[in-house]
């Protein structure tokens, strides 16, 4: 007897997720059942089927989907989840054209964020934490990144893995932690980055022993860390145990990707000025282009991240929100399927592969995250489209029916913090 069973799903997405990120051509598969069903048992996808393969099956709950269709559970691979305040009043700055530098380097933006964190105590950011998650859960993510970078000290860095750590105990989403501590240079260390560095080096064993992130980051930007420095700091970073990510040509094109795919970094993300080699070299390498169009929009560019030539040079895409105070106030990934149709001219089975399954390889989750079969926890979504190409097209609502995570409603399941 399953617990529930999808009948009449005019499109399951049966994504699969056990071979590796989905990369170049590849990318343009999607396998989808028509008139699909499915079941799920103990909180597990227990059989994946047509609704005429599904005759005589029993389940405590039988659920009609005709006209609607059934993804996996999101996955956005790139948030700054945890953070104090907001960035609202800088909004009459960007309307004067002020850049997003030139206001980090006035002393705003991230450190301007960096302080309203430090103000923060950790259970409003718990609490602020749980906000975010509800609303990233509603609009059909599962699993997700966060990532520290708003303390540049030890202890405020540490406050806010803590508070992933205990969001992700306490909430349904799935939480996977970065450590960012090398996002911005602060006041105090304006002359000497190096032993910024060095001192966000020191904090690494402890974090590794409290099991308190996955991945280590850097923003690798211009006013913030070279190519070098970041090279240098992540190797290390390497060294200690961690997988390793990177913030590169977001905004300038400094050569950040190149650096990454040479030193085995997981992911890339941004590569809105990544140049002709660094493309060639994502086709070749095993990191993974994570892209966040939200942010080149919010920034007001007029020139995205080049993924059409990314997935023909045989890289592997995935497409995150980058939440964040700053630069993409949105816990919106329908809003950044859209754009990437829209934007970087992605096609509807390369988005759907981009927020699933490559999305979960971007956070070391393929195995768990991002797919559909059997055996796997049942996180899904429902959507109110009649088929996948409509998501990316109809913009700027919520297409979610129904979520669910591990096997149950999201929002049925009482959650551990009420
Ligand atoms: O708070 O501005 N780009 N880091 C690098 C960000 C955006 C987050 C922020
Ligand atoms: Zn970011």
């Amino acid at each position: 007897m399953l617990d529930t069973l999808l009948i009449s799903i005019d499109q399951l997405l049966a994504i699969h997720g056990s071979h590796g990120p989905k990369r170049g051509k590849d990318m343009s598969t999607l396998p989808v059942i028509k008139n699909a069903a499915l079941g799920i048992k103990d909180g597990k996808i227990a059989f994946i089927g047509t609704t005429e393969e599904a005759k005589g099956l029993e389940a405590k709950e039988i659920i009609d989907c005709k006209g609607k269709i059934v993804s996996p559970g999101l996955v956005d691979p790139h948030t700054h989840l945890v953070f104090g305040g907001s960035r609202e009043h800088e909004m009459a700055l960007k309307q004067q054209g002020v850049s997003y530098l030139e206001i980090l380097a006035r002393g705003g933006g991230i450190l301007s964020t960096v302080k309203a964190t430090k103000d923060t105590s950790e259970e409003e950011l718990f609490q602020k934490g749980l906000f975010h998650l509800d609303r990233s859960l509603s609009l059909g993510v599962t699993t997700m990144e966060a990532k520290s970078g708003y303390g540049l000290d030890r202890e405020t860095e540490l406050k806010q893995l803590r508070v992933a750590k205990r969001l992700n105990e306490a909430h349904d989403m799935d939480l996977v932690s970065t450590f960012l501590g090398a996002h911005a240079v602060p006041a105090e260390y304006k002359e000497k980055p190096e032993g910024f560095l060095e001192s966000m080096l020191d904090v690494l064993p402890y974090i590794k022993e409290q099991g308190l992130a996955d991945f280590v980051d850097i923003f690798c930007e211009t006013g913030v860390f070279t190519v070098e420095q970041s090279r240098r700091f992540l190797e290390r970073a390497k060294d200690l145990g961690f997988n390793v990510k990177i913030h590169a040509d977001e905004i300038d094109p400094l050569g950040g990707t190149e650096m990454a795919c040479g030193i085995g970094a997981i992911t890339a993300d941004h590569l809105v000025g990544v140049s002709e080699e660094g493309i060639r070299m994502l086709g070749t390498s095993e990191t993974i282009a994570v892209l966040l169009p939200g942010t080149t929009f919010y920034l007001g560019k007029d020139s995205y991240a080049p993924a059409r030539s990314i997935i023909e040079a045989g890289g592997a895409v995935a497409l995150s929100t980058d939440f964040n105070p700053g630069s993409s106030p949105t816990e919106n990934l329908q809003f950044i399927m859209n754009l990437a149709a829209l934007r970087l001219k992605m096609k509807p089975e390369e988005i759907w592969n981009a927020v699933t399954v490559n999305a979960a390889y971007a956070i070391g989750r393929g195995c768990e995250a991002g797919a559909i079969e059997t055996g796997r926890w049942a996180d899904l979504v429902l959507w109110d489209a009649p088929n996948y190409h409509y998501l990316p097209y109809h913009y700027g609502v919520n297409h979610v029916n129904t979520v669910w995570k591990k096997g149950k409603k999201a929002g049925e399941r009482k959650p551990a913090y009420a």
